[in-house]
């Protein structure tokens, strides 16, 4: 916990400077949903987060409009029964380096869906971040994570 603290706090101290300098530290590229029934109570979003910057940022949660609560969750496999744990210090994108929320990996899992996401659709998502920032991205439902395309969004 307390080496928890201590990332959180130099990430905190850290970004503030890289955003002094003027340059978007962090970007979310294809970030796409599968398409769920509302009445099945949660869905999942999954994207890769890059971070340009020179300090660590660390995910802590998000939200978005589609659903009640948005969490981190991670799924690992435990006597060959594939679990899902939720991530409740958050995620760790380490300086000039990539994380990946996939299939069978790290997930956002929306909680309570207010409506059926159908394959075609899109929402926004917001990521929220220790430092106070925030970063919204488009996701869009389908089947499949989409082919690379346009460079992903900056904040
Ligand atoms: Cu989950």
């Amino acid at each position: 916990m307390r080496r928890h603290f201590f990332l959180g706090a130099m990430s905190l101290i850290l970004a503030r400077r890289s955003k002094a300098q003027g340059r978007p530290s962090l970007a979310a590229e294809r970030a796409w949903s599968r398409p769920a029934l509302a009445r099945i109570g949660t869905a999942v979003v999954y994207l890769t987060l890059r971070n340009e910057g020179a300090a660590p940022l660390r995910v802590v949660g998000g939200s978005t409009p589609v659903a009640e609560s948005v969490e981190i969750h991670e799924s690992l496999v435990e006597n060959n029964v594939a679990r899902m744990h939720p991530r409740a210090e958050g995620i760790v994108v380490p300086p000039d380096g990539t994380v990946r929320f996939e299939p069978n990996g790290l997930h956002l899992m929306l909680m309570k869906p207010y409506a059926d996401l159908k394959a075609g659709e899109s929402f926004s998502l917001t990521l929220r971040f220790d430092n106070g920032e925030a970063l919204t991205v488009p996701v869009t439902v389908g089947v499949r994570e989409p082919k690379a395309e346009h460079g992903g969004m900056h904040h």
